[in-house]
């Protein structure tokens, strides 16, 4: 059902703490860890705790949480002393995303190009 963690997701298994993560923040609607595969000298993903595939369709269903995660990715982009950064949501594998649970890229400490490849 869909705000429910879904056994063979990678992120909701990290919620789980059954994969290893390093993390950065917590709250009781979110969660913050460092990429694994960092694309800038900062790259951090907020993930809502319950799931949902993407940003668009955790927003339709969960207003308040996807205030919470942007909330939070300010609070990210702060303890990390970003003056500037970049959010993205990758939305569908033509967009570039890999895992179908809701997640914001926070990307900083370097020079960003526009547009993005
Ligand atoms: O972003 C998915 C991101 O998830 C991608 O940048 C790699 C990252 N990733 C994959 N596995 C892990 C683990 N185990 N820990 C931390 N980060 C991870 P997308 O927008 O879907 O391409």
């Amino acid at each position: 059902m869909a705000g429910e963690a879904q056994a063979d997701c990678l992120f909701c298994k990290i919620i789980a703490g059954e994969v290893p993560a390093t993390v950065v923040r917590e709250t009781d609607t979110t969660y913050a860890f460092r990429d694994i595969n960092p694309q800038a000298p900062t790259h951090v993903l907020v993930i809502p705790k319950v799931h949902y595939a993407d940003a668009a369709t955790l927003a339709a269903a969960e207003p308040q949480i996807t205030a919470d995660l942007l909330r939070e990715a300010g609070e990210v982009a702060a303890e990390e002393k970003l003056e500037s950064y970049r959010l993205v949501f990758n939305t569908g594998s033509g967009a570039g995303q890999t895992v179908f649970h809701a997640h914001a890229h926070i990307l900083g400490g370097r020079g960003m190009q526009w547009p993005p490849g």
